[in-house]
């Protein structure tokens, strides 16, 4: 059959392995909807709107660790799905952001469009669009799109960021070439002689110091080392610490592994080992001021191997061209073993004391709701934990071989996790979320709970109502902090009208969380369990955090 424009996008993205896309139409995309839906090989999972769908897609890339789509109409839907996309960038998520766009013919022929700015001019949305992607491109001749269109996959897959993609309304159906074959392929290789300098190197300072460690950053599973950073960590027999953001992407369960690397506000002793070992090697870390506590995370550069997504940065030397895990893994096999960090933090371990529960009648603390959330996760569990307390506590679960942990730590943009664990279930169906909610952050992207009930999905969402967005009153607080409280668990009704099958009760005390968690486990489709905390009951450590976020933000400034 005839193939094209939308059809061959639709050709290629399944092609990379997309079963799924994420779509809110409007009459720039009609057209190039109908021909997605030509191909049964992808499903379109509509959205409520166009931000919460970008989430989505966020999600969907972190479930899958491949790539995303979604498919939005021009300017109205484009310019709120922006914020998603910013966010899928910052996070190194290879979201393929698709627009429709005005006739080819409406610029030359001077013409005013609906949905535009009231202007004759129709590429804004494109580039405001290249500010947050790696590549931008309109489609406006149906001889051109295949180059285009596979241009910009390819630029995705390589560069693990968004790509825009906008295709005028009267192209999508134009006839253009069948898709050929091709492949995509990811992040290139490394430049052999750089790459092999830079393992020497490491090799020689590591075999030289007395209790190396090695820390694992947010970059590892966007760049595809995860599985070379388990073997360098089994072969050196040091000490193993996250960053915060790269939680879950090392077995917490490995013999070696100490806990979270978060300056102040990090696991027992491990910041402690860190910061006085003599050698460090952080791979594919991210240095904010979120992830390092306001930068009291005790760094010395003089102490640090930096390997990054494409370099590797020494104290003195930087040798680029370097992919990281083709350094972790060519290191690996050069390492000699030596577990002086792994001694040391032996000595100063403490032994975390198990939480007993309270009566049944006990009001419900996040210290009890956390240990329930402990005691409920496997191997098949990914923790989806959105900006505010919810970062504070989900980062003390001690996560079982298997499970994974979601945050959005370099972009924080508060209602990610709701359209991310829409995301998140569609791409990963064997596996359960548990997604931790403020109800602050809920408020802005609740509506997709309905998505999640319309395609009968199995995350259990647990809504934190502490009346309140804490993390800021910590960071500083004033009357903005206070929100509109809201009867959550009766959304779930709301949203189930005649045919859904959601299930979600409230739970002020011990004894009610217990019944409800029991229910939500069993039941076989969405579940919402709101909690009532305290306005005060904040994990201590948000309580520390916040104190340094505060202090970093309100360095005076400086005149020259
Ligand atoms: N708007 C967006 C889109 N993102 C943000 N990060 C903020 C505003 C600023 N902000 C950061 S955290 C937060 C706000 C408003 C409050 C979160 O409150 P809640 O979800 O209730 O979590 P809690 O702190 O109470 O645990």
């Amino acid at each position: 059959c005839t193939t094209t424009v939308g059809s061959y996008l639709a050709s290629r993205l399944e092609e990379i392995g997309l079963q799924h896309y994420f779509a809110v139409p409007g009459d720039y995309n009609l057209v190039l909807l109908d021909k997605l839906l030509e191909n049964k090989n992808l499903k379109m999972i509509s959205c409520c709107n166009e931000l919460n769908a970008g989430y989505a897609a966020d999600g969907y890339c972190r479930a899958t660790g491949g790539a995303s789509a979604v498919f939005v109409t021009y300017s109205v839907g484009g310019l709120s799905l922006l914020n998603a996309v910013a966010g899928a960038y910052a996070e190194d998520l290879p979201v393929i952001a698709v627009s429709g766009g005005p006739n080819t013919n409406s610029e030359a022929e001077f013409e005013m469009l609906h949905h535009t700015l009231g202007e004759l001019d129709y590429d804004y949305q494109r580039e405001i669009f290249s500010k947050v992607t790696a590549e931008a491109v309109t489609i406006h001749d149906p001889r051109e799109a295949p180059t285009q269109i596979d241009h910009a996959i390819q630029t995705a897959l390589r560069f693990r960021k968004p790509v825009y993609i906008e295709i005028a309304c009267n192209i999508a159906s134009a006839v253009t070439s069948a898709p050929n074959v091709r492949s995509f392929g990811g992040p290139t290789a490394s430049d052999p002689v750089s790459l092999k300098a830079a393992v020497e190197r490491a090799a020689e300072m590591l075999n030289a110091a007395t209790k190396p460690v090695l820390v694992s950053g947010v970059k590892l599973r966007s760049f595809g080392a995860e599985t070379s950073f388990h073997k360098l960590a089994d072969a050196s027999g040091y000490a193993i610490a996250s960053m915060p953001n790269a939680k879950g992407m090392f077995d917490e369960q490995h013999p070696h592994y100490m806990g979270t690397y978060w300056g102040p506000v990090g696991s027992p002793g491990c910041g402690e080992i860190v910061d006085s070992s003599d050698l460090c090697l952080f791979a594919g870390g991210t240095f904010t001021d979120y992830t390092t506590t306001g930068h009291a995370a005790l760094i010395d550069p003089t102490k640090v191997i930096q390997a990054r997504p494409n370099s590797v940065v020494f104290p003195n030397q930087t040798f680029s061209n370097v992919k990281l895990a083709e350094f972790l893994e060519e290191l690996s096999t050069k390492i000699k073993s030596n577990d002086g960090s792994m001694i040391a933090f032996k000595r100063i371990q403490e032994q975390a004391t198990p939480l007993s529960p309270g009566d049944p009648e006990t009001p419900l603390s996040t210290r009890q709701l956390f240990s329930r959330i402990q005691n409920m996760l496997g191997s098949d569990s990914t923790v989806i934990a959105e900006t505010g307390d919810s970062w504070f506590n989900g980062m003390q679960l001690n996560l079982p071989t298997g499970s994974r942990f979601e945050v959005q730590m370099q972009y924080g943009s508060i209602g990610w996790s709701v359209g991310a664990t829409l995301g998140y279930s569609v791409g990963a169906p064997d596996r359960r979320p548990i997604a931790l909610i403020g109800d602050g952050s809920f408020q802005l992207t609740a509506q997709e709970v309905s998505t999640i009930i319309r395609y009968d999905l199995k995350p259990i969402i647990f809504l934190m109502n502490n009346r309140g967005y804490t993390i800021e009153v910590e960071i500083h607080d004033g009357p903005y902090n206070t929100i509109k409280n809201w009867n959550y668990a009766d959304l779930v009704k709301v949203f189930n009208a005649e045919d859904g099958n959601g299930w979600s009760c409230q739970a002020t005390t011990e004894g009610e969380l217990d019944e409800a968690i029991k229910n939500a486990v069993s039941h076989n489709g969405p579940a919402l369990i709101e909690v009532a905390i305290d306005r005060d009951d904040c994990s201590k450590n948000l309580l520390v955090w916040g104190g340094h976020v505060a202090k970093n933000n309100g360095r005076p400034p400086r005149f020259a």
